[in-house]
């Protein structure tokens, strides 16, 4: 990446309650996965993933989520799973509710439409929580969480140590587009 670029995606980003709960998923399941932390500051929902940007194209890609039409919904975190492929061990959901599903699918509707590049994988909502992890015999069951999601963010990359991810801005979900 050159500095005239930005590692960019777009995430659901925890509030204080929501960010508390999952690092205490992520202490109860530690010691049975291993692994690396994500940071508890860093733990997030990723909803389209651009990878490296130019940043010629912030402007656009900001332009781009202020049009995003979106309903606040309710979000129960109520699930352990673990990727083989990628050794990760993430938090899911049972159920996933249409406000998210619609959510995703404008924004990258939008995105697609600008010609913003992105990774157009097929969405599954997961909250990643170790990486290089083991798979546990069995999982412990961790009481729920209910997350309220009244928002979702563009976040980059910032390196260096401690958090990794900062949040570059916002846009409220309210109906109101
Ligand atoms: P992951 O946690 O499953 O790796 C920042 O890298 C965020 O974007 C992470 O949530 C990551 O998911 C997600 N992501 C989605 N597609 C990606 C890709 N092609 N490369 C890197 N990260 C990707």
């Amino acid at each position: 990446m050159t500095a005239a670029h930005a590692r960019l995606f777009f995430a659901l980003w925890p509030d204080t309650a929501t960010r508390t709960a999952l690092a205490a998923w992520q202490r109860s399941v530690a010691p049975l996965c291993g692994g690396r932390g994500m940071h508890p500051e860093d733990v997030h929902l990723t909803l389209a993933f651009l990878g490296d940007t130019p940043l010629e194209l912030l402007d656009a890609v900001k332009h781009v989520a202020a049009g995003v039409h979106g309903e606040p919904f309710a979000l129960r975190v109520d699930a352990l799973n673990y990727w083989k492929h990628n050794r990760i061990v993430w938090a899911g959901v049972h159920e996933v509710p249409a406000a998210l599903s619609a959510l995703v699918e404008d924004l990258r509707g939008r995105l697609r439409a600008a010609g913003i590049r992105f990774d157009a994988k097929a969405f599954v909502p997961h909250i990643t929580l170790f990486r290089n992890a083991r798979p546990a015999e069995s999982w412990p069951a961790l009481p729920h969480i209910d997350w309220q999601v009244k928002a979702f963010a563009l976040v980059r990359a910032a390196g260096g140590t401690g958090p990794r991810y900062r949040v570059e801005a916002r846009w409220p979900l309210d109906g109101s587009r």
